[in-house]
């Protein structure tokens, strides 16, 4: 749609605002029309992307969350996804999102513990308090953004399950659902799309169980219902739409290494002198920016995350 409506920056705004701006400004403008359609089905055929108004979740923002930095507008946060099981390119997996229907969901929580646990979403948001955390995102493409998630450290559901005294690391397995999720209809990937971490990784205070942004349940581009996000190491490590959660002994196998090894470790921690085989690390585009910025050793995290890799060689560990 070419014409321009006066509003603030969306990056000014909430979400929530935005829609209901935009939603009165179509009532207004398209009257009855808009009216006997329903202003809610207007909106979705002339903004196909726009935001939709989407639950709200309470959560206190938490000391540990990056400062002084612009927060990347939601509207590009949930139009620009990788999200492989939808689509490989960035802009289709908002587009065709609403394919996937999350509910009802069951998190698996077994392997090396004491007590496996399953939990449906409504136990899952009941675990721990939530938390936004504003976190640096870095794609190892090469963008970055600003995020303000919700969620709480995974840690906490860790605890719950006890971990054996072989428990090394952390397996963590996407959703299968190749009728929603038309990209696993493909083979690009492995499917499930498989992530993990070493067991002080996973609980690290840094990594978050992740149910939300922007003060909003997850979009389904963005994971939904719960992802992890690790924000030191390159975003692919952060899996989506997790079903399960597996304490292992032995480094688990993950899906961008199964598919390029030499260019995807499993380590994968944010490092501008590493590069990746085919471009410099150096730098990255914040999105919605014009210049390009420097890289941060561990994406700006090292005083949380540093102390893990010491007598490490982050070049042969990448
Ligand atoms: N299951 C799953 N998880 C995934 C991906 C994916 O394709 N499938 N893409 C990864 C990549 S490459 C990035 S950069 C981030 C993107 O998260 P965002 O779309 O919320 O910014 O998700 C990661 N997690
Ligand atoms: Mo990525």
């Amino acid at each position: 749609m070419k014409q321009r409506i006066e509003q603030p920056k969306s990056s000014e705004i909430t979400p929530r605002e935005l829609y209901m701006s935009r939603r009165s400004f179509l009532t207004a403008a398209a009257g009855i029309g808009a009216a006997a359609l329903g202003a809610e089905k207007v909106n979705e055929l002339l903004h196909p992307l726009t935001v939709k108004a989407a639950t709200h979740l309470n959560a206190q923002r938490s000391p540990i969350s990056t400062t002084g930095e612009k927060q990347t507008p939601y509207q590009d946060v949930t139009s620009y996804n990788n999200f492989y099981e939808l689509s490989t390119d960035k802009e289709t997996p908002a587009r065709i999102a609403s394919s996937f229907h999350p509910l009802p969901w069951t998190l698996q929580i077994d392997g090396l513990v004491g007590r496996p646990l399953k939990l449906d979403y409504d136990e899952l948001m009941k675990l721990a308090p939530l938390e936004e955390r504003v976190y640096r995102h870095r794609c190892v493409e090469g963008w970055s953004m600003v995020i303000p998630w919700i969620g709480f450290p995974l840690k906490a559901l860790l605890d719950r399950v006890q971990p054996t005294g072989q428990a090394r690391y952390v397996a963590f397995t996407s959703v299968t659902r190749p009728k929603e999720l038309p990209g696993q209809q493909r083979g690009v990937l492995n499917w499930p799309y498989k992530e993990g971490l070493r067991l002080d990784e996973a609980m690290n205070p840094l990594t978050l169980l992740t149910v939300g942004l922007y003060g909003e349940v997850l979009p389904n581009q963005n994971g939904a219902p719960v992802r992890i996000v690790v924000p030191w190491k390159y975003g692919f490590k952060s899996a989506k739409s997790i079903v399960r959660i597996t304490l292992t002994d032995r480094m688990p196998p993950t899906s961008w290494n199964e598919s390029n090894p030499s260019e995807y470790g499993f380590y994968s921690n944010v490092n501008p002198k590493v590069d990746h085989p085919r471009w410099s690390q150096a730098r990255e585009r914040r999105i919605g920016e014009l210049f390009r910025r420097e890289t941060l050793l561990f994406n700006g995290y090292g005083d949380f995350v540093a102390g893990m890799y010491k007598g490490m060689d982050l070049r042969k560990d990448f």
